[in-house]
């Protein structure tokens, strides 16, 4: 059915209609990509979960299959098919480790295999008659122990998984051990834990090379000594992360900085984003990551529009130069979907209190990359060292606020009139000589003006962006999907995703601008803007959906 569907994406992923959270259990597996997420088959709202599944040859045009897992088993599984994460067992097999709640609603971990390993789909899952495998004993709250990730080997050829808790009102990642992947054993230390933080949800742990994008997930002896290992967890809305060195032998994690350290707020997105998985992708040898971006709207939006949830557009993870953070960057494959219509501006001087229409594209499906220069770096403003909270000093400094070095940046999904507008910007600032670094960069997504509506969650979101502005350009890169905007500032090192829906700026009533409400210049170095193409989205009986 095709209705008036302004909000609805062209190359985001989204299941034809009813509620989606999560992705849970991405995958490659001979010449396919297969995305499981959570999903309830009856509404659009949350409830009745079950494994949704979906197959790609390139990760951009999909099939959508039927539900691979739905609640089935008292014991296991009644109250729901949870999240959780593919294993490949000795012989390259496929292995699905997920959530159920059982009768009781108690939390357990349940194991399903592929019924038929020469389906090129993987369309039917059997769930292992030894279900449960793991039960909320031994102190574990059973309310509060879900999402076993992908596991592992050590050296020892014993397999390592990791679940998500909370004990105590401390969040943490309880391990467990086990020779044949059916027969598990909680380990005495968990992998890691914070009394900073409630229940860890949908914990990732995997390994990042120092040089390039080796995420794999298979060891070898040198290997703990090459690599750091990233453990992702999600709590308080945001997905969190640390960087540390993981020792095989002794299962050991010692990270470099931890969850709510002052000064070290990792994120891997600092607006919607939420419950992320990542895969490592053999074919291309990189991991991708994916997020939930859920809904700004209320629930009655969503039962007119039938749906509620979007995944982002899939994502590299590889470390950092400097090794002290993780960048992400949409995958390569996205090119595929840039149109024709394509507009460049370069070395273009963007005077204090400026705006310039980026014409010649459908501004309401697109991809955006922006570099700036910024000469007058001396004039800034003095940084307070009191702004610590990146998403306050965007609300506070938001575009009402004249600055000089900043607010430029993008306006996008704006009417013609700019009375809707999401402005993605960047702010400069000096910090004290004595100290070593000498200017801060600012980020913001402002959604105060996204819509002339008023029934919307319109949070601004805000980051720091780890850059020198004087010695590097100051590059912005923002996909716009109708109603979903995911920006990448200096080159993936901080995100920003948003959700908007705007009344007048939809489709053709879209506008893009560049933008400089500082007193001081920017230039435009570079500006590529490209319409975006629809990715195709059938069901495999055939239907068009979308
Ligand atoms: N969503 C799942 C849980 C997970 C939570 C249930 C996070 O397994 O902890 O749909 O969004």
């Amino acid at each position: 059915v095709k209705r008036n569907q302004p909000y609805r994406t062209g190359y985001h992923f989204q299941p034809p209609k009813n509620w989606m959270n999560e992705n849970t259990g991405p995958m490659y597996f001979n010449g396919v990509y297969h995305l499981f997420y959570q999903y309830n088959p009856y509404s659009p709202l949350w409830g009745n979960i079950t494994w949704g599944h979906s197959i790609s040859y390139d990760l951009i045009d999909w099939i959508h299959l039927d539900i691979a897992l739905t609640p089935t088993d008292s014991n296991s599984d009644i109250n729901g098919c949870w999240s959780g994460s593919i294993t490949f067992l000795q012989g390259n097999k496929p292995t699905i480790l997920y959530t159920g709640k059982d009768f009781q609603n108690h939390e357990v971990q349940n194991l399903a295999l592929p019924e038929n390993l020469s389906d090129p789909f993987l369309r039917e899952w059997t769930k292992s008659p030894l279900n449960p495998l793991m039960t909320p004993i031994n102190g574990i709250e059973p309310l509060l122990f879900r999402d076993p990730t992908t596991a592992w080997r050590g050296l020892d050829n014993i397999w390592r998984v990791i679940i998500g808790a909370e004990i105590d009102g401390n969040g943490l990642a309880i391990m467990y051990k086990s020779g044949d992947f059916m027969h598990w054993t909680r380990s005495k230390a968990p992998l890691h834990s914070s009394n900073k933080t409630i229940m860890w949800e949908c914990p990732d742990f995997f390994p990042v090379g120092i040089k390039g994008s080796d995420g794999d997930n298979s060891y070898s002896n040198e290997d703990q000594y090459e690599k750091k290992h990233a453990l992702k967890v999600s709590f308080h809305s945001h997905d969190y992360y640390v960087l540390g060195q993981y020792s095989i032998e002794t299962d050991e994690f010692k990270v470099e900085t931890d969850f709510m350290d002052e000064g070290f707020d990792l994120r891997l997105d600092y607006g919607k984003f939420y419950a992320s998985k990542s895969f490592y992708d053999s074919e291309k040898k990189r991991r991708v990551v994916w997020g939930w971006v859920n809904e700004s709207d209320s629930d009655a939006d969503a039962f007119i529009k039938g749906w509620s949830g979007l995944q982002s557009f899939p994502r590299t993870i590889v470390l950092s130069e400097s090794g002290k953070q993780l960048l992400q960057w949409p995958i390569e494959e996205i090119k595929k979907l840039r149109s024709d219509e394509k507009v460049s501006l370069e070395n273009k001087m963007l005077r204090g209190d400026s705006i310039i229409e980026i014409f010649g594209i459908t501004a309401s499906q697109a991809d955006v990359e922006v570099s700036f220069e910024v000469s007058e770096l001396e004039e800034a403003e003095l940084m307070d060292s009191s702004w610590v909270d990146p998403q306050l000093l965007c609300d506070g400094k938001n575009l009402s606020v004249r600055g000089k070095v900043g607010a430029f940046g993008l306006l996008v999904l704006a009417s013609d009139n700019l009375t809707e507008q999401t402005a993605i910007f960047f702010r400069i600032f000096k910090t004290d000589k004595s100290e070593k670094k000498k200017y801060v960069v600012l980020m913001c997504s402002d959604q105060s003006k996204s819509s002339l509506r008023n029934d919307l969650d319109k949070t601004t979101y805000g980051a720091f962006v780890d850059l020198d502005p004087l010695h590097e350009k100051i590059t912005l890169r923002t996909l716009i999907d109708h109603s979903i905007v995911e920006s990448f500032g200096g080159e993936g090192r901080s995100v920003i995703t948003t959700r908007v829906y705007p009344l007048l700026a939809i489709n053709k009533g879209a506008h893009l601008y560049v933008f400089n409400n500082g007193t001081k210049s920017v230039k435009i170095s570079k500006l590529n803007a490209w319409s975006m193409n629809n990715a195709k989205f059938v069901s495999w009986k055939g239907e068009e959906n979308q």
